[in-house]
């Protein structure tokens, strides 16, 4: 028969009328508790069905302007970009100082420091980046993935696994990072990696490749002010890390799901900001590899 709703009935509804909204109500909600419920991983921290993915390329690549496309184009994908800014303002005293709001915070750019003397502070650099990339990974999906009737995707911008071996192993390479800091780096990474688990698992990699040609042309033209002196030179080393990492895979992986990770590789060099052709062809091309995950 009809359904009864209780916003269009036109009398007082009838105790049927009322035991037929009631039940489903109820069945409406047991659905999304045993979607939510049938999804959950292992861990039983993270519903499996959302999928994880990170966007990785050299600096100045295109990585948030795809990420912010990316946004644009679908409900159930979401983007989590990279915490830049907090490297910019690291605030002096404990979280309960900030609370009482003291007007003295000092803030330090640790991302200029780390430019101005590499070898002082690479390794602090290099810990607190991925700290906070630590934490954006270990946040759970926002509700709304959870009842998506679609491939809900969380989008990462970087990954803690480039800033390992990416970031921290080119500076150990240049000398930057020292043996024993390297060390220690390596150490408590494994142990995070390992104790969270399923919780910083990736289920694929957007690889966004330029030469690093481009990626000089579109660092000049973004002007962050602390990048004023980078060196084409750097960019090529940072080129041939994710060339070793994500394609000829001859970087040295300490996590096995890691080294057999899917990567959907973009020509990253063509202008998919302002050419609508594309950013289309993109678009596709990250739809179907989102299916195959
Ligand atoms: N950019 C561009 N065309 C593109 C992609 C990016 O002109 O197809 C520009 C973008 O507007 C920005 C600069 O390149 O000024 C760097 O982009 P983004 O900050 O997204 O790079 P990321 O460092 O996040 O990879
Ligand atoms: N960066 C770094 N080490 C990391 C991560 C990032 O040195 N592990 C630096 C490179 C860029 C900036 O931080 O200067 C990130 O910006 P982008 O998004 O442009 O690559
Ligand atoms: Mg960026």
């Amino acid at each position: 028969g009809p359904r009864p709703r209780l916003e269009t009935l036109q009398t007082p509804p009838t105790t049927s009328d009322l035991r037929a909204i009631m039940a489903q109500k109820t069945s409406r909600l047991s659905l999304t508790c045993s979607r939510y419920l049938s999804g959950l991983s292992p861990s039983e921290t993270r519903p499996a069905r959302v999928k994880r993915v990170s966007i990785e390329g050299n600096i100045a690549v295109g990585k948030s302007t795809f990420a912010r496309l990316l946004q644009s184009v679908c409900p159930d994908w979401e983007v989590m970009a990279e915490p830049v800014s907090k490297w910019q303002n690291i605030e002096s005293g404990t979280s309960k100082e900030k609370e009482a709001a003291s007007p003295q915070t000092t803030v330090s750019n640790l991302l200029q420091m780390m430019y101005e003397d590499p070898q002082r502070w690479s390794y602090t650099f290099q810990t607190y980046s991925c700290m906070s990339r630590f934490r954006t990974q270990l946040q759970p999906p926002p509700a709304r993935m959870l009842s998506s009737e679609g491939t809900p995707v969380q989008v990462y911008e970087r990954s803690v696994y480039s800033d390992r071996y990416i970031f921290a192993l080119n500076m150990f390479e240049l000398g930057c990072i020292n043996p024993t800091e390297w060390a220690i780096y390596q150490d408590w990474h494994s142990l995070l990696v390992e104790q969270f688990g399923h919780q910083v698992e990736l289920e694929g990699i957007i690889y966004l490749r330029a030469p690093p040609q481009k990626c000089m042309e579109r660092l000049k033209l973004r002007g962050r002010a602390e990048e004023k002196e980078v060196k084409l030179d750097y960019l090529d080393k940072l080129h041939v890390q994710h060339e070793k990492w994500l394609v000829e895979k001859s970087t040295e992986i300490h996590f096995e799901k890691l080294k057999q990770i899917p990567v959907l590789q973009l020509d990253a060099s063509e202008e998919f900001l302002r050419d609508q052709e594309v950013r289309e062809q993109f678009i596709t091309k990250v739809k179907n590899f989102f299916n195959t995950l």
